[in-house]
């Protein structure tokens, strides 16, 4: 049985993942181990409990859990647990994302999901986010998270230089 990873990326379904592939991209390059689930809070009820059951006393740190529409997901992991969740909200649907962005922020009081934007950056800073909480209690991810933030703002940097250079007319 191979060891619980401490960061998992849950989804309602997997016509969620390609919306939530930079949260997996982030995680990868910061070399942090993660398991990856598809589960509903609707359709699988019981298999999240399962789930949270085992992989939180094996060692399960942090929760991201994106969902579209009624998305009930983070909200679900966290009132099964008190590991921090990070609550994606998937674009789509009839109201494309509204209805997810509400019902993953507006949690009642006493049990906290920690929500992010929708669309890729919100994707991105989950897994940020779920890296710098392990970051707090491991030196190697907190550097590896810093020189993340550095090489993005050299990218914006090459890029003002670039524009600049193309379109000034100082
Ligand atoms: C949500 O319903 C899922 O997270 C997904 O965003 C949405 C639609 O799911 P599918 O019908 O594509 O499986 O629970």
């Amino acid at each position: 049985m191979a060891k619980q990873a401490p960061v998992a990326l849950v989804m309602g379904s997997d016509s969620d993942l390609p919306k939530l592939e930079k949260a997996l991209a982030v995680l990868e390059a910061l070399e942090i181990p993660l398991e990856v689930r598809v589960i509903s809070a609707h359709r699988t009820p019981d298999e999240l409990r399962a789930w949270l059951d085992s992989a939180v006393p094996d060692g399960l740190k942090v929760i991201m859990a994106g969902a579209g529409m009624a998305a009930h997901l983070a909200g679900a992991c966290a009132a099964h647990t008190t590991i921090p969740v990070i609550g994606i909200p998937v674009e789509g649907g009839a109201l494309n994302g509204l209805d997810a962005l509400l019902s993953t922020v507006n949690m009642p009081g006493g049990v906290p999901v920690a929500a992010v934007g929708l669309g890729s950056g919100g994707a991105r800073n989950a897994g940020l986010l779920a890296a710098q909480i392990l970051g707090v209690a491991d030196p190697a991810i907190a550097k590896r998270v810093a020189e993340m933030r550095i090489a993005d703002g050299d990218a914006v940097r090459a890029k003002d230089a670039r524009i600049r250079a193309e379109h000034s007319t100082e």
